[in-house]
């Protein structure tokens, strides 16, 4: 299927070496380009690997990595990707040099790379993904409203087909990154340490008091304590809801389980939709560190 992806790529049959040196390229620029928001890139990278994914409806096998239609208009200025474009333009000095591989399996492998070099757990990536035209473009509203509560959130994960236990594993991700005025309206980080993959996320939503933040922007939780800290109404749902609740209440109290569970839910949401065959091997990268 490479074929696909341009001349460049004609009888290129790509191993994990090649891989890994796509890794470590995107690993090197998180390091190099330390001056953007807090310091790294690495959350707006997990955020575009989630977006690009998060479209997938498996009723009718929709959307999800395989395509990278955000490449594309009415995708790309969908209000939920708002910020996104720093994201991909991180990536095309990459795309340049590997020009091998498809935007789909970058983006995902962009994600994966920033959650491992965020000292977040080993992320296993398999490649595969095919690049797509607008035509496969998702309609607007398939990714959650950070204004709405447990219900709305259930909605959404359920229709790409997670459970509630894999809905809160995944949410532990917003221990990574901040909200943006620009981008989405809201203000502010989850935690204290945003570009540093910890259960974080967890403790704070059960150990912190949250109010109402008094300001003009939208509804929005502050911790009562700092003020520095902020959660989304679709956040604290995760503690309103009894059954979300118990799940927090596990991952706050054991790192470890969380990072396992996480791993696991992280690479169920890379994959929606893309259909791999029993040739696609596995691959978990080396950090740069190791
Ligand atoms: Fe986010 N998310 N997300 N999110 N998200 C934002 C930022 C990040 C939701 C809303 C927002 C997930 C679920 C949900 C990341 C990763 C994940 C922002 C702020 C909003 C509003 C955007 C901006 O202003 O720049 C909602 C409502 C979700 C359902 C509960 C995932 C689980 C937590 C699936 C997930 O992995 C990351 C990372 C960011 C930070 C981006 C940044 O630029 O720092």
């Amino acid at each position: 299927y490479y074929l696909t992806q341009g001349a460049e790529a004609k009888d290129f049959k790509p191993e994990f070496k090649d891989f890994q040196a796509v890794y470590n390229e995107i690993a090197k620029a998180l390091q190099e380009n330390d001056d953007y928001d807090d310091g790294s890139y690495g959350p707006v990278l997990v955020r575009l690997a989630w977006h690009a994914s998060g479209t997938y409806d498996k009723v009718t096998g929709t959307g999800g990595s395989n395509g990278a239609t955000m490449r594309f208009d009415p995708e790309s200025s969908h209000g939920a990707n708002a910020g996104l474009i720093n994201a991909r333009n991180f990536l095309e000095p990459i795309k340049a040099k590997f020009p091998w591989i498809s935007y789909s399996d970058l983006w995902i492998l962009g994600g994966v790379t920033a959650i491992q070099e965020m000292q977040g757990p080993k992320i296993p990536y398999r490649p595969g993904r095919l690049d797509r035209d607008f035509t496969s473009c998702t309609p607007d509203g398939r990714l959650p409203d950070a204004a709405q509560g447990a219900d709305h959130v259930r909605n959404i994960f359920y229709r790409m087909g997670f459970n509630d236990q894999e809905i809160v594993a995944l949410a532990g991700a917003h221990a990574l990154g901040r909200c943006h005025t620009s981008n989405s309206g809201f203000d502010g980080p989850w935690t204290f340490s945003p570009t540093v993959m910890t259960n974080d996320y967890f403790k704070l939503l059960i150990n912190s008091k949250w109010q109402w933040r008094k300001w003009d922007g939208p509804k929005q939780y502050e911790d009562k304590e700092t003020k520095s800290l902020m959660m989304l109404p679709a956040d604290i749902a995760f503690i309103q809801d009894k059954t979300f609740k118990q799940t927090v209440e596990k991952y706050a109290a054991d790192n470890d389980v969380f990072f396992k569970d996480f791993s696991a839910v992280i690479v169920k949401l890379f994959e929606l939709g893309v259909p791999f065959t029993e040739a696609n091997p596995t691959y978990v990268f080396k950090t740069l560190e190791q």
